[in-house]
């Protein structure tokens, strides 16, 4: 079961210039900033200032053979995932796994803060690239 739309993940080629345009843009702010080797991504999570709805997260690539890197070379910057929070992951894989979705990964892997993730194919949810996210707090 769902719990809420966690964030919106966008491609971005430069973390740092897309921070700022959120920022001058649209006033969002950047609560968190990390680097994800294994995803081979520098993220930054983004909200309105007091808003603890869904963020937008901005995913830039770290190596040319990640899957951020992939996605800008076909589609350019744009939206590239969403993500939806959940209470136990294993529990809502083997769910969608019943059901017949394929999940990217065996075993959930680590994601933002400590988060465990992994995540839906895109052929299989209706072109959405789609991740399932329990977070840290959980465990
Ligand atoms: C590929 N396709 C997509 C897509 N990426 N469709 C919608 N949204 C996307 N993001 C389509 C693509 O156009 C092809 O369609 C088809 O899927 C298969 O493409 P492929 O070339 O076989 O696959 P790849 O090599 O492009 O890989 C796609 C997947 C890859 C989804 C398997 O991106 C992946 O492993 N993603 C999971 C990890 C990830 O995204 N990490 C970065 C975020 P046609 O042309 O056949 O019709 S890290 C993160 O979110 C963190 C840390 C966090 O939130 O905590």
């Amino acid at each position: 079961t769902v719990l809420a739309i966690d964030h919106v993940g966008i491609a971005v080629a430069d973390l740092d210039a897309a921070i700022e345009w959120y920022a001058s843009t649209f006033g969002l702010v950047a609560t968190h900033t990390e680097t994800n080797e294994e995803q081979g991504v520098r993220e930054a999570m983004l909200s309105a200032p007091g808003d603890a709805g869904a963020a937008v997260q901005l995913l830039a690539p770290l190596r040319e053979d990640s899957a951020i890197a992939k996605f800008l070379h076909r589609s350019g910057p744009g939206i590239q995932q969403l993500a939806y929070r959940v209470a136990d992951v294993d529990a809502s894989c083997e769910a969608l796994r019943a059901k017949g979705l394929r999940l990217l990964y065996d075993e959930p892997r680590r994601g933002t803060a400590g988060s465990r993730i992994n995540f839906v194919h895109p052929k299989d949810a209706g072109g959405v690239l789609v991740e399932l996210v329990e977070p840290a707090a959980n465990h």
